[in-house]
């Protein structure tokens, strides 16, 4: 069998070179003496291209003969990292491959570092929607991805002198992208502006005709499951111009004219939107697309473009869905049976009264009709931080909807009107109700509320973790809940998948974990990582797990050494917070922490510093645009120059955080921050990432932190900070100039205004915000705790065997935090599909 199985791998290293030369020689036209790894790299991606779409035209094409329901996943991000080393993970060819190129004179990894990151996302959103289509895929489960295709993704992250974030320019596609299949054929044709008709009667169909018509492209990226023949797809839609340029104006001698409209629709896709400050401060977008008029116009615009963004993207997707039902023949009352569409945050629901324009106006569906189709088949998933207040809910002007949709905006307000007609049956006389819930919210201008639509138009709403679920009905949408019951409301815990997050990110942990097993099903069913338990407290595996860390902590160091000047500590304890940068989720906290413990260590003798667990403290993240805080590499300048404490304790922030590099530092963690203010952050996910890598917890009892604890054991993770609950009356404390600052944070503050760590006006933004009278995050209330949690890490630390048997039960009980569980729990209890196997030879 031996024999055999080295027979077939020389055979499969054979195949592999022959696809990768031939792609080398005619599809890339390169001569052989003419191959670099970039060359090398696309050659490879397109080889492995070819294998997943032939899985993928057996899988579409089965769910079409057996007219399966699909499941519809719409998100605006989608942050998919690299695709070269998964895909040929999952389809279990990474071994041949590392042959082949061997064999052709490349080495797999420089050859993989050629790829460019998919960064069409900004964070945990759009990472959540990459590891819920890796594991439908891997799951079995019909399903599309639905998003736009940006030119450019989020932005490039740049630390300047200063220390100041500079973003610059993506340009993820400069290179031609090999995982994506462009579909000209299929383009749709989008309306914008225009004129709206009511229809004679009040839920009569109406009309919507003139304007101006773009074209969404598609262009399809296969995602394959690990280990099944599944090939699902992602749909990106990118904008055109429907005549390029327009023939008459041409003739006329004005060719500006001519290709004005052609880049203006195209400028819907050019970039993607880094989070909800860049609606106000539209300045970084209008760079972006290279549009330039006064601020009061840009500021407009930068608005009206993201709404153009929702809604072409949102138009594209449903026709594409539509079509695929017609070719049924089903009536369509039986839509909720084919297809399930889960609209991730508010971002897409327009889609609700978009597929009530083409029910009740294109086919002519009763509009009571209409409306029970709408609901049954959408799922509205909230991932707002409830104590971050309902301000941060999306909404929209409604002269802007009018002016860019005038039929959208009719259906709207009939929504409105037959559900407040219904509001007002079951609670009687009651204003103040119908204001709090109607879609419209009186003002000038008026707004409409998409997460009131989103709601109405659901037949389910979950949050992301349990502690959030509970505030998305307590504090969220409490009239909602009186109103539909409790039954429409539940929670599906995040999830994340092992295949990248462990398996192909950690392969040698991945390895020692098969071995101690005696088998690879754990990554397929994660809780069979319980096995682990049993070596807990094994001398000789302890050494094993260990010396992986090292391994890990050794390549991130080198990564840190090789873009940094700064000189690191292989023994250091690695602390790491790595996220967007925020103020709820507090990088603040940490570094005013990070000054603590050097002012604690100047004050050690010599001989007494030797005694404290020397730490490196990491830190990574992309900031809102405009908003700058460069305090964090001022401390680590000062600290990183200081000869008596750089053995103890250094600090550096590793620019342009992004999924491949998430993929490096997380392995490498001994430590991570998850750090937010009591009830703002409604999961997180990448806390998950780390516990499953065999890091430990600092953390508040915020978000998915308090189930992880659940599941791992409170001994396991380093707990502080106030609880949900008590957030409100500390806020009211502080406004009422009755809260007390804490002595070691006063000495903090002291230091930095010393000037000890370069130009005290640095911190100046950072400090007002906690002595300003508010102290809205609530630093100064949690400051003493979280210095305490950090004197337990470092008890903890000093115990070595503990410490690691600590992070062999943390990876050991992490089965219920893969996306595979919550994928399933969606299918079940949302979506109701069911997974479809793909025959052998379909
Ligand atoms: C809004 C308006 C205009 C432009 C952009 C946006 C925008 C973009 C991205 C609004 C929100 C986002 C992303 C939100 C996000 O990532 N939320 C996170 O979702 C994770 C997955 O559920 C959770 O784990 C995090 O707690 C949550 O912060």
């Amino acid at each position: 069998a031996i024999a055999k199985n080295a027979e077939t791998l020389k055979k499969d290293v054979e195949t592999v070179e022959a696809q990768i030369s031939h792609h080398v020689h005619t599809t890339l036209a390169r001569a052989p003496f003419n191959v670099d790894e970039l060359t090398m790299y696309q050659a490879a991606a397109l080889s492995v291209r070819d294998r997943l779409i032939a899985r993928w035209n057996e899988t579409q094409t089965f769910h079409t003969q057996q007219r399966v329901k699909r499941v519809y996943y719409l998100s605006l991000e989608f942050l998919m990292g690299r695709q070269f080393d998964n895909a040929m993970l999952n389809l279990g060819v990474k071994k041949p491959y590392n042959d082949g190129l061997k064999q052709l004179g490349f080495n797999l990894e420089d050859v993989s570092d050629s790829e460019r990151d998919m960064g069409l996302g900004n964070g945990g959103l759009g990472r959540l929607a990459a590891c819920y289509l890796d594991s439908l895929a891997t799951l079995d489960i019909p399903a599309f991805g639905y998003t736009l295709r940006y030119q450019q993704g989020i932005f490039r992250q740049i630390i300047n002198s200063n220390g100041e974030q500079v973003e610059v320019p993506d340009p993820w596609l400069e290179n031609t992208n090999p995982w994506e299949i462009p579909r000209l054929d299929a383009a749709v044709e989008i309306r914008l502006h225009g004129e709206a008709t009511r229809g004679d009667n009040a839920k009569g169909a109406g009309t919507w005709t003139g304007g101006l018509e773009v074209l969404a492209v598609p262009y399809d990226i296969p995602v394959p499951g690990f280990g099944t023949k599944t090939t699902n797809n992602i749909r990106t839609w990118s904008a055109r111009g429907k005549v390029s340029f327009d023939l008459a104006k041409f003739n006329a001698g004005d060719y500006e004219a001519a290709v004005r409209e052609a880049e203006e629709a195209e400028t819907i896709t050019r970039v993607l939107y880094p989070n909800e400050a860049s609606l106000r401060h539209a300045t970084y977008i209008l760079v972006q697309v290279e549009l330039t008029h006064d601020f009061e116009q840009n500021f407009d615009k930068g608005k009206a473009l993201r709404l153009k963004q929702q809604y072409l993207w949102v138009a594209a997707s449903l026709h594409d869905i539509c079509r695929r039902f017609r070719k049924l023949r089903e009536p369509w009352t039986a839509f909720p049976d084919y297809n399930a569409i889960q609209l991730n945050d508010t971002h897409p629901t327009l889609a609700i009264p978009e597929l009530m324009r083409i029910l009740v106006d294109e086919e002519g569906q009763p509009w009571d009709e209409a409306w029970d189709i709408v609901r049954r088949t959408f799922g509205y998933t909230n991932h707002t931080g409830a104590a971050l207040m309902t301000e941060a809910l999306e909404r929209w002007a409604v002269p802007l909807i009018e002016w860019l949709l005038p039929r959208h905006m009719q259906i709207i307000y009939d929504i409105n009107a037959f559900f407040l007609e219904e509001v007002e049956k079951k609670f009687p006389n009651d204003r103040a109700r119908l204001a709090r819930m109607s879609l419209i919210e009186e003002g000038y201008p008026k707004m409409v509320r998409m997460a009131h639509l989103a709601v109405i138009g659901s037949h389910r709403v979950n949050g992301v973790a349990a502690l959030h679920s509970r505030l998305v009905k307590q504090d969220l949408f409490p009239d909602f809940v009186e109103m539909f019951g409790q039954d429409r409301f539940t929670n599906v815990t995040n999830g994340i998948t092992a295949r990248r997050w462990l398996y192909q990110c950690n392969p040698q942990l991945a390895a020692l974990i098969t071995q101690a097993l005696g088998t690879e099903e754990w990554i397929l069913d994660l809780d069979k990582l319980k096995g682990l338990e049993k070596y807990a407290r094994d001398k000789k595996f302890q050494k094993e797990w260990a010396s992986i860390k090292q391994a890990n902590r050794d390549r991130l160091c080198e990564y840190i050494e090789s873009t940094t000047d700064v000189k690191v500590n292989r023994k250091a304890l690695i602390d790491v917070q790595v996220k967007r940068i925020h103020e709820y989720k507090r990088q603040s906290l940490n570094i005013l922490g990070v000054i603590f413990r050097y002012l604690t260590l100047k004050k050690l003798k010599p001989e007494e510093r030797k005694r404290v667990v020397p730490r490196l403290s990491v830190f990574g993240g992309k900031a809102a645009p405009g908003y700058y805080m460069a305090n964090i590499n001022a401390v680590s300048k000062t600290i990183n120059a200081d000869k008596d404490i750089r053995e103890h304790l250094s600090v550096v922030f590793l620019a342009d955080y992004s999924v491949s590099l998430a993929e490096i530092i997380i392995p490498a963690s001994d430590l991570s921050e998850h750090i937010s203010t009591a009830g703002t952050e409604a999961s997180g996910t990448s806390n998950m990432k780390f516990a499953l890598n065999s890091g430990l917890l600092i953390g508040t009892l915020d978000g998915a932190n308090i189930e992880i604890a659940e599941a791992i054991g409170d001994e396991n993770v380093f707990f502080f900070g106030n609880v949900t609950e008590d957030v409100p009356r500390l806020r009211r404390a502080h406004q009422a100039g009755e809260a007390q600052y804490p002595p070691e944070l006063m000495e903090v503050v002291d230091a930095i205004r010393s000037g000890m760590f370069g130009d005290g006006g640095v911190f100046e933004p950072l400090l007002n915000t906690i002595f300003g009278g508010k102290d809205y995050y609530l630093i100064s209330d949690d400051f003493t705790s979280y210095l305490e949690a950090q004197r337990m890490v470092d008890v903890a630390f000093v115990d070595q065997s503990s410490w690691v048997e600590k992070t062999i039960h943390t990876t050991a009980r992490m089965g219920r935090f893969a996306s595979d569980r919550a994928v399933m729990q969606y299918a079940d209890e949302i979506w109701n599909v069911e997974p479809v196997k793909i025959p052998d030879s379909a």
